[in-house]
């Protein structure tokens, strides 16, 4: 039908529908920082248990440092502790003659995104989280403060926007922004971050997974992030330790968060 596509309709359905989203983002069970391999993954199984979750990423594209592959080749490792996660997202792979399993990054990022948001997950992209919420009797995270991307990225001082949850993951890979956060700003958490190690791929790949979880009332970490609170080696374009950090943090914010 002729004359529905007016300028006037483009900006009123959009503004209509963003900010209603925006409206029902603003206080969520569960917040995730971050969007790559273990972000989403956490994501997933919290959407799957029932949770409201949504997932700040920065970036306007999903996956985190997992594009890139293995220093730009288009393949990423994953050993046999991860197959049935692999399985789960419907990711295919192959089996190499070294005993471990290469799968195409682009697959693993689309076909993570896509079940996590088919799983009921809102993902919020350019949406970067600057600071954290919280409350101190008793003392807890419980949210975080966010602003556009290119607000943060152009140095503007503009007040952010709230969002409050019973959780804040901090997916953030290497950098562990979250932690940090609450490391110097929420200085009764008494949070210690170490900083990474170089590699060390099958020790890391262990301890990243046996550390996951939570770092202080309302604040866990998964992934890359758990490296650096801990002081852990770093691993490399081997991506299962992310795939068993996301899936762990998702089980115990749910044992947490179902017996409160
Ligand atoms: O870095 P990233 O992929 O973290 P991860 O899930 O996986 C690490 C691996 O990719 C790889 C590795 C292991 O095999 O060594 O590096 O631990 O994804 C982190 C995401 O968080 C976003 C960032 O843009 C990236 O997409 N991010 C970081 N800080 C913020 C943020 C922030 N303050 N607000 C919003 N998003």
């Amino acid at each position: 039908m002729m004359g529905l596509i007016r300028e006037l309709n483009i900006s009123r359905a959009i503004i209509r529908y963003a900010l209603r989203d925006l409206e029902e983002i603003s206080g969520v069970d569960v917040v995730i920082v971050g969007a790559g391999p273990s972000g989403l993954t956490a994501s997933y199984y919290l959407a799957k248990e029932g949770f409201k979750v949504v997932v700040f990423e920065r970036r306007f594209s999903f996956g985190g440092g997992t594009g890139p592959g293995g220093n730009l080749l288009p393949r990423i490792v994953f050993q046999e502790e991860a197959r049935s996660i692999l399985d789960e997202f419907g990711v295919k792979y192959i089996k190499t003659e070294f005993g471990l399993y290469v799968a195409d990054p682009a697959e693993v990022v689309a076909k993570l995104a896509c079940r996590a948001i088919d799983a009921g997950v809102r993902v919020l992209l350019g949406a970067n989280v600057q600071d954290l919420v919280y409350r101190t009797s008793p003392l807890r995270v419980t949210g975080v403060m966010w602003v556009w991307t290119p607000i943060h990225e152009g140095g503007y001082h503009v007040d952010p926007l709230y969002t409050e949850s019973r959780a804040v993951v901090d997916a953030t890979g290497h950098d562990a922004e979250v932690v940090k956060i609450a490391s110097r700003k929420i200085p009764e958490l008494k949070i210690e971050v170490k900083g990474e190690k170089s590699g060390f791929a099958e020790l890391s790949e262990r301890l990243v997974v046996e550390n996951t979880g939570r770092v202080a009332p309302g604040l866990y970490v998964t992934g890359m992030a758990v490296g650096s609170v801990y002081g852990l080696p770093r691993m490399g374009p081997i991506f299962g330790g992310m795939l068993l950090s996301g899936r762990k943090v998702a089980s115990i914010i749910t044992h947490d968060l179902k017996s409160t």
